[in-house]
């Protein structure tokens, strides 16, 4: 096939406004064409299904697969895109852990039981967590968090070669529902009073109850959405779709979605939620096409957003 042949076809990823809504609806129109195709929604088309695409109307963009990232990143960046004059939010949706919880909490309670070791294991603990989460996900293996935070402990432990008694197993999994929350959300949450505020984690329900009562939370949270209601992990669209099933909106624009688990807040915007990256470590974008429609560096940076649009 000669270069001029083969264009690469994707539907712009920008989440929020009218173009959200055209994604979308053009991802519902071609899915049953793009599945007989047996391809991916972003892939290669020869010259045949190309036109055979365009022939059922779709207005989508073409471009040469060489420009396509090029495409991607001056259609949408990432600080600059509003939020839509005056948008009136339904709802905000916060991630749990890693965005009002801080996971590295527990680092604590690792360095009082195995000295020296309390960062490290606080950190291969998180990661082999998500890893796990993310596993299942593809496999089809749902265990609920509590279970894949415990596997991630074990694994973590033997890892750094730690010896891991039920005793300190129990004390750190307990740890985990008392995380510290991080300092600047109880005054963001404070902030946006007036809308309805919730969660929505991969954590157990039992795990967010007492994560959300420790940290004194209860009465400001109207809802605690657990991924528990779907059987799979974020970024599974199931679990983003139980925010808009939870607040009744008739489009997924209509809830602001807050994390500061980057890969998270870019599975939200792919679903459609408008979203908010709180980028408190000042880390680099995840490379996966999409970007959150704000980058912001805390929490309390949502409230002044919210009253400036
Ligand atoms: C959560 C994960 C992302 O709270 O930590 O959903």
């Amino acid at each position: 096939m000669q270069s001029h042949d083969c264009v690469t076809l994707f539907i712009y990823g920008q989440r929020q406004s009218d173009l959200c809504i055209l994604a979308r609806e053009y991802n519902a129109r071609f899915s049953t064409y793009l599945k007989s195709l047996g391809k991916p929604v972003i892939m290669s088309l020869d010259r045949r299904e190309l036109l055979q695409l365009v022939s059922t109307g779709a207005a989508v963009s073409l471009a040469p697969a060489s420009s396509r990232s090029q495409q991607l990143s001056t259609t949408q960046s990432s600080n600059q895109v509003s939020t839509g004059p005056n948008k009136q939010f339904k709802a905000f949706v916060f991630d749990a852990y890693g965005t009002i919880f801080d996971v590295y909490s527990v680092a604590a309670l690792g360095e009082q039981l195995f000295p020296g070791h309390g960062k490290e294991l606080s950190q291969v603990w998180r990661t082999n967590q998500l890893q796990y989460s993310w596993l299942r996900s593809l496999m089809g293996f749902y265990e609920d968090f509590e279970k894949v935070t415990l596997d991630a402990l074990v694994f973590a432990c033997n890892r750094l070669k730690l010896d891991l008694s039920a005793g300190k197993r129990a004390q750190l999994m307990d740890a985990y529902n008392k995380l510290d929350t991080f300092p600047e959300v109880k005054e963001a949450l404070k902030g946006l009073s007036g809308i309805p505020l919730a969660i929505l984690s991969n954590g157990s329900p039992k795990m967010l109850q007492a994560a959300v009562k420790s940290s004194g939370l209860e009465g400001v949270l109207s809802k605690v959405i657990s991924v528990d209601e779907a059987k799979i992990f974020k970024p599974s669209p199931k679990v983003y779709q139980l925010a808009v099933d939870h607040f009744k909106v008739k489009n997924p624009v209509e809830i602001g979605f807050v994390s500061s688990n980057g890969w998270d807040a870019i599975g939200a915007a792919s679903f459609g939620l408008t979203t908010f990256w709180i980028n408190r470590s000042d880390a680099p974008m995840e490379e996966l096409g999409l970007k959150p429609a704000r980058v912001l560096h805390k929490l309390t940076d949502l409230v002044q957003v919210v009253k400036k649009d």
